[in-house]
């Protein structure tokens, strides 16, 4: 199969990476990376050793592949979407944290499937990625089904080594993915601690309760997920990866933008649309936009604390 993988950072290079071991890819990313992973190939070591020579871009416009995925910060969809949409591609996967597939939908015609990846990656250096962690890529139609392109997709990572399930449950493993990522990425970022860490430590319970208000928007919004798995879910996560730090406290440790928008967004903008109340989720989201503002990361906030871009 024919993937472009669309932002190359960590997991993007370790996904692709381990793609380009049976199939043909591209890698879509930043230099010095993708200059790296030109004149050198891409190193994969860690829990998984590869050594392998994707063709790697800057510029991600007026292409075609089988397949594309997507894997850049969810506040960079957009832009992802706005590239992917001058291209030729049969299907798109997003492997992104947050809800960001209804707007690659908005922007694209290709089928769009949904995806989670639970493969831990560092980028160490240009060229060159770590495996922290094997997990697992799980992906199926993004309004739940079985879905033949989702199978294809699924058959060519299984192919390439990748642990896949294609699912028929989608809209259910989405909310539990972002009821985890609510439970984990804001305490951790705040408390800057590691995940297993944040969730033992006093933000645990905090922790907790944005999961459970995250299962009720999803049970409001018509998909079954209950209070005790989205809890459950978030333990299991943190005791598999109870050495990481999470996306958002590495984003914060660096001073970088962090995902809130596409995380506790997301589930706020549901929470509203269907009157569910999520006060914990609110205050995540508060103190973390906070942050962001004072790192001079975020424009300015309106009253609701939302950016005014
Ligand atoms: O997805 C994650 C992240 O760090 O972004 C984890 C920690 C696995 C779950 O929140």
């Amino acid at each position: 199969m024919d993937v472009l993988v669309y932002g190359a950072g960590a997991l993007g290079s370790l996904v692709g990476g381990l793609l380009a071991r049976t199939h043909e890819v591209t890698l879509v990313g930043r230099d010095p990376h993708m200059r790296r992973v030109r004149a050198d190939g891409l190193r994969i070591d860690g829990a998984i050793d590869a050594h392998v020579h994707p063709r790697a871009l800057t510029d991600g416009t007026h292409r075609s592949a089988d397949l594309a995925v997507v894997t850049t910060k969810a506040y960079d969809t957009d832009a992802a979407a706005a590239a992917l949409a001058t291209g030729e591609y049969d299907a798109v996967c997003s492997l992104q944290n947050g809800l960001t597939e209804e707007r690659l939908v908005a922007a694209l015609d290709p089928t769009v499937l949904a995806g989670t990846a639970s493969y831990g990656a560092r980028l160490v250096e240009p060229g060159r990625v770590t495996c922290t962690g094997v997990g697992e890529v799980v992906l199926g139609a993004l309004s739940g089904g079985r879905d033949p392109v989702a199978e294809r997709v699924g058959a060519a990572f299984d192919e390439a080594g990748i642990e896949t399930t294609v699912a028929t449950d989608m809209p259910r493993r989405r909310y539990e993915k972002l009821a985890v990522n609510a439970a984990i990425n804001g305490p951790s970022a705040l408390v800057r601690l590691s995940n297993g860490d944040a969730l033992a430590g006093p933000g645990g319970e905090a922790a907790r309760e944005a999961a459970r208000e995250v299962a009720r928007v999803a049970r409001a919004d018509g998909v079954a997920l209950g209070e005790a798995a989205a809890v459950d879910a978030v333990e299991r996560v943190a005791a598999d990866t109870a050495a990481n730090r999470s996306s958002m406290c590495e984003d914060v440790t660096a001073g970088r933008r962090t995902e809130v928008d596409a995380i506790y967004g997301a589930a706020l903008d549901r929470a509203d649309q269907f009157g569910v109340p999520a006060p914990t989720c609110r205050t995540i989201a508060s103190l973390i936009r906070g942050w962001e503002i004072g790192a001079g990361v975020r424009p300015a906030a309106d009253d609701d604390g939302a950016a005014t871009e």
